[in-house]
């Protein structure tokens, strides 16, 4: 008989729905949302939809793979366990723990996911990476200027008067802040979008604001100096809780509102407008990722945070800075599960870097590379190179649920269980600070089994067995201690599926900020000379590169795909996937394309051919391809993108990136 269960959405996404899951003799037949949910409220993505087509897929990966002579035969768990087992011993006798690279990614919200760093710590230290594709320069940057990065609570969206929806796809990714939005609407709060393009969220918008790519820092300085020439600025903040305003406004001073102007391709006029938008408080400002996945990422984020403090808009009901919220996962106690202090060894490989750095290595050389939650080949920068890295590493160990590009490179792929096989507690860090129970509704098809067995087993192997011998609950309560005393228990939060962690719901309220001033810092005093605020353009532009320009004339950007997290679920569609390459309309009129068109783009990195669809509203020259396609649908739009790291060295520089492209005949 079918029964409905709650659940949770494992997906790294803005909104960490709760789940009804409809199950029938051991099987999911349907994912809707939990109406009881005080945030998700019932409604859900397609993304979440399709978890049931996830579990369901005879694509699965059901049983150990190992590549023999270039094929993969199936294997014993025993046998890959064992052998594995025995690769991680002599490396470490041969040459050092460090030889090991876990290549991972955020692809699973699970509070035990973590517990792969309990393995490689207590397996004495491996090679780990640092910075994040997805949000490090803006964290980063947050860290200078507040101290943290932590954000307002969901319903505080009702307290503004004015809403600036800052490069965030909202609609597309954050869509329970889109009802919000709707609805702060309707209460007559003012909403205004930034972004190069015209998308869903921006035609909701009272005003849409067209922004050269990678020019919001910028932008930002032109509203502050605005602001300041109309003595708008809340000069009690600026004067009892700031450190370094002096350097803003000598900065803004040094260049004139036209040159801001020309250089963003906003006029002169919507930057006065907006300062009066800032001054008119309180005025919220969301900011999205992707403004920040440029070489001036860190610098971008920290003009934006200024604009809100010096405007007043920090620490006030209807205001704030919002770009993710730490709190949520800073609520959990990491380091019981992870136990850091039992790593010996240590070497750390920037995440955009990292296969450079596994080609360079040395002291030990890259011996094996495990990865999990993460798929590489597909997501990370610089495609080619990846692949170069990966395929010359003499062990490559795939843990997924599915032969994505990178496990088609491995030697050994390991099945795993999806959410709905396995109990776990979920969270984001991003939007709302509920976190969600997710029981275990089915079990694995195949030899499936979870990431937490695969780590158990091998412990055992390797003479750690005792540091995995714990029960689930065990590990949660682990996990949870420091907000058993405040309420939130196990127990409770099994039965309640979810609930409410205790953090700031109006960050800085009380002007403590967690700087080294303990003031909100425009200049981060720890920081030297990289700690003042500049008007850095990106790296890939007419500004700084112009010969590059005149090669590659178009800026590509890769946002999210609406129907897919990432590179989870193309394979997944009713009909194959084509790559589409949306463009500007003056980038049809140049070049004579249609819509349906197929075309090359490519630059120095590589190249990728796909159809036409011309965008309307997209500011001026401006192409996007949506990320995580599959080879065997047109292939990585990282082929394209640049695996430089951001002014702060914690961001990536994805949509840095200028590309050309051609109508191409071989289709
Ligand atoms: N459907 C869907 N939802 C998702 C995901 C997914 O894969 N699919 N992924 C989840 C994850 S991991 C993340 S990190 C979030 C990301 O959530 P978002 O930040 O909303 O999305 P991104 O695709 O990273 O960023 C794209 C937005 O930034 C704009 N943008 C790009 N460059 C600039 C710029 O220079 N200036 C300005 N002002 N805007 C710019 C784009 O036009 C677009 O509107 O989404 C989460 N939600
Ligand atoms: N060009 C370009 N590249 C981008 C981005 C962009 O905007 N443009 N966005 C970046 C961003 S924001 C992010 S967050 C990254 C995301 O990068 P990834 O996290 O690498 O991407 P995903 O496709 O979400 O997931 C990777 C793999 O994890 C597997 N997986 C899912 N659940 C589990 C599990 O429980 N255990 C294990 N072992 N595996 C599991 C999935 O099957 C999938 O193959 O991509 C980045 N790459
Ligand atoms: S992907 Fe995001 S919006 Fe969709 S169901 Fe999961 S948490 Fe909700
Ligand atoms: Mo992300």
């Amino acid at each position: 008989m079918a029964e409905v269960r709650k659940a949770a959405c494992p997906l790294n996404c803005w909104d960490s729905c709760g789940f009804q899951v409809t199950v029938e003799n051991n099987r999911v037949m349907k994912v809707d949302g939990d109406p009881s949910h005080p945030i998700t409220k019932g409604k859900i993505c397609g993304r979440g939809r399709m978890l049931e087509t996830r579990t369901n897929s005879p694509a699965r990966v059901l049983h150990p793979l190992k590549k023999v002579n270039g094929n993969f035969v199936q294997i014993s768990w025993e046998q890959a366990l064992d052998e594995i087992a025995a690769k991680l011993t002599d490396i470490k006798e041969k040459y050092r723990t460090t030889a090991v690279l876990h290549s991972h990614d955020y692809a699973n919200n699970g509070i035990l996911k973590n517990l792969d760093q309990r393995f490689f710590n207590c397996y004495g230290g491996v090679t780990e990476l640092y910075g994040s594709l997805c949000w490090g320069a803006g964290i980063e940057a947050q860290k200078w200027d507040f101290g943290n990065a932590w954000s307002h609570e969901p319903d505080d969206i009702f307290n503004s008067k004015n809403i600036i929806i800052w490069g965030r796809n909202v609609a597309r990714t954050n869509m329970h802040f889109y009802e919000k939005l709707l609805d702060a609407k309707k209460q007559g709060a003012k909403l205004y979008v930034i972004d190069p393009l015209y998308n869903a969220t921006a035609k909701i918008a009272d005003e849409y604001i067209t922004v050269k790519p990678g020019m919001d820092g910028l932008l930002a300085a032109g509203i502050i100096k605005e602001m300041l020439r109309l003595g708008l600025e809340d000069r009690v903040f600026i004067e009892q809780f700031t450190h370094g305003f002096a350097d803003v406004v000598r900065l803004v001073k040094s260049i004139s509102l036209e040159k801001i102007s020309e250089m963003t391709e906003v006029a002169c006029e919507v930057m006065t407008r907006l300062a009066q938008v800032f001054a008119d408080k309180p005025t919220a400002t969301y900011m999205g990722l992707g403004l920040q996945r440029y070489q001036n990422g860190g610098n971008t984020i920290r003009l934006i945070d200024a604009l809100a403090a010096i405007s007043g808009n920090i620490g006030i009901a209807g205001g704030g800075a919002n770009y993710a919220n730490l709190q949520v996962g800073q609520s959990f106690a990491f380091e019981e599960l992870t136990l850091p202090e039992r790593r010996q060894n240590h070497r750390q490989f920037s995440i955009m870097k990292q296969a450079e750095e596994v080609l360079a290595a040395y002291a030990p050389a890259i011996k094996m590379i495990i990865v999990t939650c993460g798929n590489p080949l597909t997501q990370v920068p610089d495609t080619h190179l990846v692949e170069r890295a990966f395929a010359s590493t003499p062990t490559l160990v795939v843990i997924d649920q599915f032969m994505t590009d990178t496990a088609m490179l491995a030697d050994y792929v390991l099945p795993t269980t999806t959410a709905f096989e396995e109990e776990d507690l979920y969270y984001s860090s991003m939007y709302h600070h509920y976190v969600n129970y997710g029981p275990k509704l089915v079990s694995a098809p195949g030899e499936a089994q979870p990431d937490l067995w695969i780590w158990t087993e091998l412990a055992k192997r390797l003479g750690f067995g005792d540091d995995f011998n714990f029960s689930r609950d065990e590990w949660f309560q682990m996990a949870l201690k420091p907000l058993a005393e405040k309420g939130l228990t196990l127990e409770k939060l099994k039965s309640q599926h979810t609930m409410e962690l205790p953090v700031e719901k109006i960050p800085w309220h009380d002007h403590k900020f967690q700087t080294p001033s303990g003031k909100y810092e425009f200049t981060a005093q720890q920081k030297g000379g990289q700690g003042r605020l500049t008007l850095a353009v990106p790296n890939e532009s007419k500004w700084a590169n112009p010969e590059l320009a005149n090669e590659y004339p178009y800026q590509l950007l890769t946002i999210h795909p609406m129907r897919s997290n990432h590179s989870q679920n193309y394979h997944l569609f009713a009909s194959k996937p084509k790559l589409k390459v949306e463009i500007a309309a003056n980038i049809a009129e140049e070049r004579g394309l249609q819509n349906g068109d197929f075309v090359k783009v490519w630059n120095d990195r590589g190249e990728v051919k796909g159809f036409i669809s011309i965008l309307a509203g997209a500011h001026p020259n401006t192409i996007n391809i949506d990320e995580g396609i599959w080879r065997e649908f047109g292939g990585s739009v990282n082929k394209l993108t640049s695996s430089r790291e951001s002014d702060n060295g914690f961001g990536s520089t994805l949509y840095d990136c200028l590309v050309n492209l051609d109508k191409d005949i071989r289709q």
